[in-house]
């Protein structure tokens, strides 16, 4: 029997033919910004595909993603399993945000990247909110019923202590997410059962489906409740790949002291497309066509539309 061999042909399969080699590649800011600006244009053309889904926390997370994923997670894309073993493992908490995990998650070989066309369509493995009964590769819990996540990482994170498992849980939340009790159980179980291999996230974008936090339910001084919390806290510019970095390596020297550890993450909503920033009216609509041009002009196709 021959096995064909196959040339890639195009830029996705060029990197991801290199991404393939190397399990937690690290890649330089360069080309971290550069894969950025295609992540951005995956997401505003997948939520016009379907003329559904949330275009705004997806842009303003895309340099998180596109950090973690390319920079600091271990994992192997093509031997997905459920109970992550031996690797770093993430849980999107606001599952709503689906189209920037979905396109990190195909550009870092886990599912091939033309299937993000399928995005919310019947019957794909890439519902509107994240699922597991689909079977898609890198996800491990549902996710959209908002406030379930922290409590799920932590877990996770248990049950990696109980395995001698060196590597470390990663979660991300809303802001608005984080009006949520669970939220609050979660974060107090972990400093109670000093959950130190957990890195939590919030995306601090001050907006939320209605309107900004402040106007629905201020969070107040964030940091100050989640020291109270028993949490290490570090603050970040989340759409500032550098620091980034930075505070990601930062919080790494945190873990194994006897507290979970909290990054809050400013954020723009709808970050890198002009007219979508800054505003809550882009958390879950879809761009029309001119919108979509515009936004496309804006952002350099880098690694090849799918
Ligand atoms: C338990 C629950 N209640 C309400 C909703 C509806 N909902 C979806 S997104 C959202 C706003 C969340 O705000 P935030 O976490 O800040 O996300 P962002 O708008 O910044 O993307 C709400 C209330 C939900 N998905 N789950
Ligand atoms: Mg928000």
């Amino acid at each position: 029997m021959t096995t064909a061999t196959h040339s890639p042909s195009s830029p996705a399969e060029t990197f991801l033919q290199a991404r393939q080699k190397t399990i937690n590649i690290v890649k330089s800011t360069d080309e971290l910004k550069s894969i950025c600006s295609q992540v951005r244009r995956d997401i505003v053309r997948m939520v016009h595909a379907c003329q559904s889904g949330h275009p705004g926390g997806s842009l303003g997370c895309t340099e998180f993603f596109v950090a973690l994923y390319f920079h600091f997670l271990k994992y192997d894309p093509k031997n997905f399993k459920m109970d992550g073993i031996g690797e770093d493992v993430f849980f999107l908490s606001n599952g709503h945000i689906s189209p920037v995990w979905y396109s990190v998650l195909a550009h870092s070989g886990y599912f091939p990247v033309k299937d993000l066309a399928t995005f919310r369509k019947l019957n794909t493995r890439l519902q509107g909110h994240p699922a597991t009964h689909e079977g898609l590769p890198g996800v491990r819990i549902a996710s959209g019923s908002l406030g379930q996540g922290m409590s799920a990482a932590c877990g996770a994170a248990l049950a990696k202590k109980l395995n001698k498992d060196p590597q470390l849980i990663f979660s991300l939340h809303g802001d608005g997410e984080i009006q949520e009790g669970q939220i609050w159980e979660a974060a107090m179980f972990a400093s109670a059962h000093k959950i130190d291999n957990l890195i939590s996230t919030i995306d601090w974008n001050g907006q939320q489906i209605d309107g900004p936090t402040d106007k629905v339910i201020p969070l107040g001084d964030l940091k100050a409740k989640w020291q109270a919390f028993g949490w290490d806290v570090l603050q970040v510019n989340g759409n500032n790949i550098e620091e980034l970095i930075s505070v990601i390596e930062e919080a790494k020297k945190h873990t194994g002291k006897g507290k979970p550890v909290m990054i809050l993450m400013k954020t723009t909503m709808g970050h890198g497309v002009d007219f979508m920033a800054g505003t809550h009216k882009w958390h879950g609509i879809a761009p029309n066509d001119e919108q979509l041009q515009k936004a496309l002009a804006q952002l350099p196709e880098t690694l090849g539309d799918y």
